[in-house]
């Protein structure tokens, strides 16, 4: 039998390091072509997900940032046709029947164009498994994460996580893990320069297909990859931001090449984007060593890691380019946690979101 409370949690997103891009299966399994490596970062972006098992609700309900979502029929959009096979599969595991009532909130600026998915996703499993009281360990609740995005396994742990890509056909063995606490390096910073806030062009499951079918610079990229997580790690765990900085950046450029590569071709980055590339090269030849290094995502948005010492550098040197619009400082942060029952955007009495539409209270 379920007990039926409200049980509410928060969860980040991260930032890879060496990304994710190129799936070995697209049967919703995510499994990838090469491991990657991330810093999840703090609550100062953030997803609050509350969730509820109930005998008296009749169908399930997904609310996310105030509007309710399609989850029933042959019209589910696909998104949440993942999320229903989710959370079916957790409901299963659990041996629970009863339907659920799941309210989301993204605490992103709407302006900043930073993906929430992984946020969300790594959110929503881990509210679920708390409700549903499967005492999952991490690990496996990264596997269940992934198959919603494949980056949201990373934001199952907090710090620097790696994500092993793994072997098996199942995806069994393709698991988030934690490399490093978040007190490891605490003085490392992730300074996001949002250039573009719109909707990108072609989307991240688009993307990861078409590269994979056409790019032929692309079966270069796994191995590299898994190369760089080693120099990553080695980097990390010698706090050395000169090696570290060398290491994402020639990621990012390897990833985005292929994109580059792919055919019809994908362009994430902007020009502001590389008049970013060009600053912060600049910037550590004028220091005569690396003290910051850019990383892009499947958009135009710098994030770019560097330590608190040399903030003021970066910030400069953003200041004189056109196009960015705001910055955003993250910090390395502690993974999802649960919330108190005054955190909860449900209503427990009358089983309804505390809002629709509007402003998150
Ligand atoms: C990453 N990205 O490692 C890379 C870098 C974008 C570029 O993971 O299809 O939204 O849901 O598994 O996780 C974006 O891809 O793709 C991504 P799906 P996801 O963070």
């Amino acid at each position: 039998m379920i007990n039926e409370k409200v049980v509410t949690a928060i969860g980040t997103p991260n930032i890879a390091f060496i990304k994710y891009w190129g799936k070995r299966d697209y049967t919703g399994l995510n499994t990838p072509n090469n491991s990657s490596i991330s810093m999840t970062l703090d609550e100062k972006l953030s997803t609050r997900t509350s969730v509820v098992f109930s005998k008296k609700l009749n169908r399930d309900m997904l609310y996310i940032n105030g509007s309710e979502e399609v989850m029933v029929g042959e019209k589910i959009p696909e998104k949440s046709a993942y999320l229903k096979r989710i959370l079916d599969h957790m409901r299963r595991l659990a041996g629970v029947k009863e339907n659920a009532l799941i309210v989301s909130e993204n605490s992103f600026p709407s302006s900043a164009g930073i993906a929430s998915s992984a946020s969300g996703a790594a959110t929503l499993v881990f509210v679920l498994s708390n409700a549903l009281q499967l005492d999952k360990k991490s690990r496996e609740m990264s596997v269940i994460a992934r198959q919603i995005s494949g980056s949201a396994c990373r934001s199952m742990f907090g710090g620097i996580v790696r994500w092993n890509k793994g072997m098996k056909e199942d995806g069994s063995d393709s698991y988030a893990e934690q490399a490093f606490k978040d007190t490891h390096w605490p003085e490392l910073i992730d300074i996001i320069a949002i250039v573009d806030p719109s909707k990108k062009r072609v989307s991240s499951s688009v993307g990861h297909a078409d590269t994979v079918k056409t790019s032929v610079l692309y079966p270069l990229r796994p191995k590299f990859a898994e190369e760089g997580i080693v120099t990553v790690e080695k980097a990390i765990a010698g706090k050395d931001i000169d090696a570290l900085s060398k290491a994402i950046m020639r990621d990012s450029n390897n990833m985005h090449a292929t994109m580059l590569d792919t055919w019809p071709p994908i362009m994430y980055l902007t020009d502001a984007s590389k008049d970013i590339i060009y600053g912060i090269h600049e910037l550590n030849d004028a220091n005569g060593k690396r003290i910051a290094g850019y990383t892009f995502d499947a958009g135009p948005n710098a994030h770019i890691i560097t330590t608190e010492k040399n903030r003021k550098k970066i910030m400069d040197m953003l200041s004189g380019i056109r196009g960015v619009r705001q910055t955003i400082e993250g910090h390395m942060g502690t993974g999802p946690r649960l919330l108190e029952s005054k955190d909860s955007l449900i209503d427990e009495k009358t089983l309804t979101p505390k809002r629709v539409q509007g402003k998150m209270q």
